[in-house]
Formats: structure tokens, sequence, C-alpha cells
């Protein structure tokens, strides 16, 4: 197949990678329709993939996964810079030189009997401002046709780079060569030589062995997040593990809120909830679920985009009384990986309804009823969905100049401590909320239940550079903004003594949502407590909701020997960091704890 660029670098770098890899043939995607349908056709007919049934799911596929490959895999992402210190404690770290050739024998000859796929893509709007181009090149035609719905591919993205702007190479293989014509399997891998690398310094990114999610999917996590933190921060900007939502209330505008929660807060629920019918002259409205890229405007404001195209969400849980908008935007047009095949066609997954499927296929393949005792669905199932689908997508969410953000959020699921919400008394103590985000660990997660885990505002596994420097980043990033967001703190999930809820959730979080864009906007009031700005009972819009003055205290205490507890553990974080930790996060331990005696 012909190359469609004649952008030197690019071809260059394709060549080289084409001699490597020794696949069959090229293929450079340009992203159409027909495109896609032909992909899948061929999936199907290699029994790689499933056609849904065309009046209940049309113009979508279900997958399943090996076993083997069903989630990304930290143990084996890496940061390669050329100093150790330059990707800190917190990343796994090996000699760039080390690592390219370690990369070189895996992808010698990894492509025999396939075609390499050219994915040009672009993360945000293509040739906006804030945007930015990636290349990828993968053997895996599932990669090709879940980053059609997840980026912005194909041929107007190679028109955007014409002849020498500048592109990430992302290069992916699942690792499964059909050397002398040796049979493919239904879902080629590699788990025992999985590598997702990076190369900061470089912008690239390499990875091995897996065709799953963020492992393979190289423009989600590996470039939007890992690679891109590393820009930002050259560039003075922010590559944040945030969703974007809009809020606008009638008769008095629109602002938009950006917020990080880590895994198992129900993160994309809150990017697309709907609020309680009482609340009727209030609109909620979905920029992003996972990703924001955000940078200071001509006017010194921060404004943000969306990089990606559409969602990548975990399936189970998801359901009409969960997150509506989420369903409805995996109507059509979506692919499913690991979920349950029902006998109609369709797809199922726990949670999905009341009554499980009297019976149907598994994630494995298998035979599947309500008393076998297993799971339908892989835990870690996804749907992906193009964004556009979504019900309550923002008018705003393909801007190329973004949405100028007004109110940041950091979150994590803490049943004993955290209140409902809380404000920060300035920018250096809000970074500080973040740095020290903590979560509970659920069933899902490796390790024991309920033990606290700190993720600096959701950035633990996707900060492409050192925490300290990344702390110091966030510290340094409000000088020159004439105005910055005012950061808070929410936890849908503390508990009472007998172990209930203690807040409804969902549709409900629009409440301390109203709080915290009326504060960021100077329209409501609050009373200073030891850990920052909170809300009094008759701050709350409380309509359509009954909830007790008393309930409430006991949602907002705040227990100060509790907290002076807290900040041992955020000492040991900050051990850890130490010799790169900006001295601001260090006095805002010290300032805490002496409101807190
Ligand atoms: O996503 C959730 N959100 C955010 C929604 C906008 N979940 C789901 C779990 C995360 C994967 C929640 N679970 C939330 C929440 O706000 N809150 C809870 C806890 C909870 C669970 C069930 C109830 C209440 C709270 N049920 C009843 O009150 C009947
Ligand atoms: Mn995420």
């Amino acid at each position: 197949m012909q190359p469609k660029t004649s952008h030197k670098a690019l071809l260059k770098w394709i060549d080289k990678m084409v001699a490597l890899c020794e696949p069959d043939s090229v293929h450079w995607c340009d992203g159409s329709q027909t495109e896609a349908d032909a992909l899948f056709e061929k999936m199907i007919q290699a029994g790689s993939c499933v056609r849904l049934d065309a009046e209940k799911r049309p113009n979508s596929y279900l997958f399943r996964s090996d076993p083997r490959d069903v989630a990304r895999v930290e143990s084996k992402t890496f940061i390669c810079s050329f100093n150790r210190d330059d990707a800190g404690p917190t990343n796994n770290w090996e000699e760039p030189r080390k690592m390219r050739r370690k990369m070189k024998g895996l992808f010698k000859g990894c492509m025999q009997g396939r075609t390499m796929y050219v994915i040009p893509f672009s993360m945000g709007p293509v040739g906006g401002p804030i945007s930015k181009i990636g290349v990828e090149l993968t053997d895996s035609p599932y990669v090709v046709v879940n980053m059609r719905i997840m980026a912005r591919i194909g041929d107007p993205v190679l028109e955007a780079l014409g002849n020498n702007e500048f592109f990430v190479p992302c290069m992916h293989s699942v690792g499964y060569p059909l050397t002398d014509g040796k049979e493919d399997v239904a879902w080629p891998c590699n788990p025992d030589n999985t590598y997702i690398v990076h190369f900061p310094e470089e912008r690239t990114v390499v990875s091995y062995g897996s065709g799953y999610g963020g492992n393979a999917l190289l423009g989600k996590k590996c470039f939007a997040l890992r690679i891109a933190s590393t820009m930002a921060r050259d560039e003075g900007w922010l590559a944040e593990h945030m969703l974007i939502l809009g809020i606008e209330r009638k008769g008095r505008g629109k602002n938009y809120v950006a917020a990080a929660f880590p895994s198992a807060c129900g993160k994309t629920n809150f990017a697309m909830m709907i609020p309680p019918k009482a609340i009727d002259d209030v609109r909620i409205t979905c920029v992003g679920d996972d990703i924001a890229w955000i940078k200071p405007g001509e006017d010194g404001k921060l404004r943000a985009i969306n990089p990606e195209a559409g969602f990548f969400g975990v399936a189970p849980g998801t359901s009409m009384q969960t997150n509506p908008n989420a369903l409805l935007s995996c109507r059509r047009d979506s692919i499913f990986t690991n979920v349950a095949l029902t006998e109609d066609g369709d797809v199922w997954w726990e949670g999905l309804t009341a009554q499980p499927p009297k019976k149907c296929i598994d994630w494995r393949g298998e035979e599947w009823t309500p008393e076998s005792g297993r799971l339908a669905a892989h835990p870690n199932s996804r749907f992906t969905a193009p964004a556009e689908n979504c019900p309550v997508i923002d008018e705003n969410w393909e801007n190329p100049e973004g949405v100028r953000i007004d109110s940041i959020i950091f979150g994590g699921r803490r049943s004993g401590d955290m209140p409902l919400v809380f404000q920060s008394f300035n920018w250096g103590h809000g970074v500080y909320l973040g740095a020290t985000m903590s979560s509970q660990r659920t069933a899902a997660a490796e390790g024991k239940q309920g033990e606290l885990r700190h993720d600096p505002m959701a950035m633990m596994p996707f900060c492409g550079y050192h925490m300290g420097d990344y702390f110091r980043h966030w510290i340094k990033m409000q000088r020159g903004l004439t105005e910055s967001p005012r950061i808070f703190h929410v936890n849908w999930f503390r508990r009472d003594a007998d172990g209930n809820f203690l807040w409804p959730g969902f549709g409900e979080n629009l409440r301390p949502l109203l709080w915290i864009v009326k504060r960021s906007t100077g329209q409501a009031s609050a009373k200073e407590s030891p850990i920052g700005w909170i809300p009094r009972y008759d701050d709350m819009d409380w309509r359509g909701l009954e909830y007790s003055e008393e309930k409430f205290a006991e949602l907002m205490r705040i227990d100060r020997k509790r907290f002076r507890m807290m900040t041992l553990e955020h000492e040991q974080l900050f051990l850890e960091l130490f010799e790169h930790l900006p001295k601001e996060v260090i006095f805002e331990r010290e300032l805490l704890i002496s409101r807190l005696l």
C-alpha cells in the first residue's frame, strides 16, 4: 500500500519498523466506516469477535480476550528517562539504551504473517491549538477499530501532520508472530513478555505483548497521560487524569469543573450524572470522563480539552440506575470486550439488570447460568463508545480552544474520615489536597480490602516523571494565571457506625457540586474549619431530598485526632519523594497540623 504522506521523519520511522517487524503488508488507516466494516468482517471470519444483534445493538461487536490479558500491567510499565531520578521512586525505570536493545530483540520479526496498520491519530480536535498528533503502528486490527472510537484517526490527521509537524511515535505489537504459516488464535498476545515502555525525553512509546486497553490503545494512558504529562511540565500546562463536566444553572450561566478520582469511585458516573428531579433548573453536560489537557489561555485563565473522542468504560455496575447516559452511549456503534453474550445477541454484565439472564455465554466463551457461581463478565470488562453518542455530551466538547475551568475537584473512597465536601484555603493548600489524595481499595483491586492507598491526583500509575517534580509543577502553574480555579475535596463514600453509606450519592452529588460552583463564583457562603472551608447546612440546596441537619453534621464531622494521624501517612509519602518535593507541600502539612491541635 502506498504511503499517503511525504512526511520524511514519519516515512523513515515506518521503513525502519517494517524492516524490524517484517509484516506481510502495511495498511495505512484512513479512518473511514468502510475500512472499519472490512476489518470487523475479517475479525468475524477469524473468530476474534461476534457481531451483536442489528436491532438490539446496531453496528456493535463483542470481543473476548485471552484470560491472561485482561488489564493494564503496572509491574511491566516503564518510564525510561536518561536519569533514574527523573522517573522517581513511584515508577519502574530501566536505562533507555538497555531497554531499546531489549525491545529491538522482542520486535525482531514480531509481525511475520500479519499486517502492520499505520494509525495517524489526533488527541483533541484535529488541528486544534491544544491538540497533539501521534502515529501508532500496530499488528492488531482490534486496536485499529478501538482507536477509531477513542481518538480522531486517519486522513484528516495525516493532512494536519503535513510534511514536518511533530508527532509522537507509538509502536505496538501483540507479540505473536505467525512465522512459517503458524495458525493464529482469537486473541493473540504474549503475557510472559509484556512491556509498556515510555521514553519521555524522546516522546515515544513502545508496547509489546498485550492487546488490552491502556496497554495497546497507546493514545490514552501512554500518550495522553504519561508522555503528555512530561510535555506539559516542559511547556507549562497540565495533562491530568480528570473528567470534565459542564454545569448550567438557569439564569446564572454555565461553569466547567475538572475532577480527579482514583479507580472505583464512579468517575464516569459523575461525569454524566443526572440531576435530581426536584432540581429542574440545572443541567449537567459531559466534556470527558477520563483525561483533561489544561492550558492557560490568552486571558490568563485555565482552559481544558478532552483529548479523547470516546469512553472506554468499565461495564460491570453500569445500569439504567447508576448511569443511563453511559448505557445510551453504547447503545450502538460500540465495542464490548469481555462481557457476556445473551441468547438474543445482546450483551450483559453484573449489575446491568436486577435479574440475570437465564443463560448466556460468559466472557471466557463458556455457557453460563446464574447458578454456575462464576462471573459472567470480567470485572474489568469494557465498552468502547463514541462520545458523540452520549445524550448529555457538552456543546463545547469539541471546541478546539477548550472550556474555561472554574473548579478542580479531588476525591477518594473514604469510609471513615473525609467529609462530603470542603474547599481548600488557596491554590497551594489545594495542591496539598491533591498530593495527599488517598482511596480505600475495593475487592476488585489487588491488596487488602479497605486499606488506604495513596494516589496523588489519581496520577500514581500515569505520571511520566518524578512525582515530587509533578507537585512542584502544580504549585508553579498558578504563577502567570490572572485567576486560578478553586480547589475542592469530595467523598461520596462515608459510612456510619453500622457501615451504611451516609450519603445517597449518584444524582444527589449535584448538591455538593452546586455548592462547589457557587463557591467558585462567589455565590455561596461557608464556614472555616481546620481542614478548609465547609458548607453549613443552609448553604446547600436541599430541594427534593429529606436529609436532616443531624445527619449532615455526621456526614461533615471532622475528627481532629483522626486527621492528625492522617498527617503521619502524608509524611510517609513525602519521605519517599523528599528530595524533589516543593517546600510548599511540606509547609502545608505543618500548617494543617497546627490547625488541628
Ligand atoms: O458511581 C458512584 N457514585 C458517583 C455517581 C455520580 N457509585 C458507584 C460505585 C463506584 C464504582 C457510588 N456508590 C456512589 C456515587 O456517588 N455512592 C455509592 C455508595 C452508595 C451505594 C448505594 C446506595 C447509596 C450509596 N444505595 C442507596 O442509597 C439505596
Ligand atoms: Mn482512567
